[in-house]
């Protein structure tokens, strides 16, 4: 094979050459994926704790999205929107009627789906809301990820992620999360068109609001005309326990945001989903994209959709979840060095008891590598743990021993 990869340390070394150095990965170069488990190029078996920030909810090469993906390839995989496919239409009805949405405008990657969903927001603003041109304010909340293009930078509150990169977008407001009275304060500007915010924020440290939170602010934004809009790229996909996290506190956002998990992680494929009053609001040539809504992604995300119903993989993420965070708090009991577990379904995080040295949850990691279980910390000393959906009941048991093994054992090198 034209490059083949005989060991991870040359891999790792063409990487350092010829790659742009935007990551720091952990020391692992897999090979392979199966359902929860990855093999490195040694054939070393891991444990995947982190499902590609919550892309393979249905586990790595789920055979029958594989079996969708092939069969398409080998009849149409682009037309782009000039014309029309005959698989798109299948698509747009099989997800509205599953999400309950009039409508759908499919995107590719997570980040494409929050500048539509923001356009979105703001042409209703403009168009039917009557908010002065230009004047249209979207409130993002502290902590908020929703990807790297300059517009979702700029609602960062992330140095990392924020710094040297303006000029930045103007019409973002900023609040504190899971703060009801600064979403009020904020509304009370008769210029804002939406407020986006993940149901959990992800990136921030699988951050859970209080029960009622997303609901009452919901509510706060009917009662003055504004758009909700939930951004589940990571929450959605039954990672939380629910088709979509919103459906936690019975709820429909304005406009929803699905990502990653929508495809199975064997392609970027990003939905959002509105109704006509919304959608409507863009016209033929103010929208769109290349490849979005072409019948390969559309043919991957039908199957990707209907393995998580068939496989009921919220209600395993539910019950799963539950299990997890009892082993985690027994963990948090009896370890000095884990301080409070958190999340809901199979989206949790341990936060690490040691604010002097934000390496910890990093050294954690790398011996939970070498114990068979790959995990990533998120901001600080926090780990982050999301398996794939598909993970059984006996390996979650067997992966709460590696981590509980790894914790108990673990020396500050
Ligand atoms: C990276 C983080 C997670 C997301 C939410 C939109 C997007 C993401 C809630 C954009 C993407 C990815 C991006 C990836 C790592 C990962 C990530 F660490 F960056 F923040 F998951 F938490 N909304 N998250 O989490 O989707 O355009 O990437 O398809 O940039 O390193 P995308």
């Amino acid at each position: 094979m034209i490059g083949h990869i005989t060991s991870s340390q040359e891999a790792i070394a063409l990487e350092e050459q010829y790659g742009a150095h935007n990551y720091h990965p952990l020391p692992v170069v897999l090979s392979k994926g199966e359902g929860v488990f990855l093999w490195d190029v040694e054939g070393q078996k891991y444990y995947d704790f982190l499902s590609a920030y919550s892309a393979v909810n249905q586990g790595h090469c789920h055979p029958r999205i594989l079996d969708a993906l092939m069969e398409q390839a080998k009849k149409l995989t682009l037309t782009s929107r000039a014309f029309h496919n005959d698989v798109l239409g299948s698509y747009e009805k099989f997800i509205t009627e599953l999400f309950g949405y009039d409508k759908v405008l499919p995107m590719n990657t997570g980040v494409e789906g929050g500048e539509t969903a923001i356009k979105l927001c703001r042409k209703w603003a403009y168009t039917i809301k009557k908010i002065p041109e230009n004047q249209a304010k979207i409130i993002f909340v502290d902590g908020n990820f929703w990807g790297r293009t300059l517009a979702a930078i700029s609602s960062s509150t992330d140095p990392q992620s924020r710094r040297g990169f303006g000029p930045y977008m103007p019409g973002y407001e900023l609040i504190p999360y899971n703060d009801l009275s600064a979403l009020e304060k904020a509304l009370e500007d008769p210029h804002v068109a939406g407020f986006m915010v993940e149901p959990i924020q992800g990136e921030a440290g699988v951050m859970v609001p209080y029960s009622g939170y997303l609901k009452q602010a919901y509510a706060l934004c009917k009662q003055k005309n504004v758009l909700f809009i939930a951004d589940e790229v990571q929450t959605g996909i039954a990672r939380t326990g629910r088709l979509f996290a919103c459906q936690h506190e019975d709820f429909r956002p304005d406009i929803l945001i699905l990502g990653k998990a929508l495809s199975g992680g064997v392609m970027p494929v990003s939905a959002v989903l509105a109704d006509d009053e919304v959608m409507l609001c863009i016209h033929p040539g103010e929208h769109g994209s290349t490849f979005g809504g072409n019948p390969l992604a559309c043919a991957v995300a039908m199957a990707a959709l209907q393995v998580v119903e068939d496989e009921k993989l919220s209600e395993r993420a539910e019950k799963l979840g539950r299990i997890f965070r009892q082993r985690m708090q027994q963990l948090v009991d009896k370890s000095q060095l884990v301080s409070l577990v958190r999340g809901k379904g199979l989206l949790n995080a341990i936060v690490i008891n040691d604010t002097e040295d934000s390496s910890t949850a990093w050294d954690i990691c790398l011996q939970l590598k070498e114990n068979g279980l790959l995990a990533k910390p998120t901001h600080g000393n926090i780990i982050r743990f999301a398996p794939p959906l598909v993970i059984s009941e006996e390996q979650l048991y067997e992966c709460c021993d590696i981590i509980e093994r790894t914790i108990t054992e673990f020396k500050k090198v």
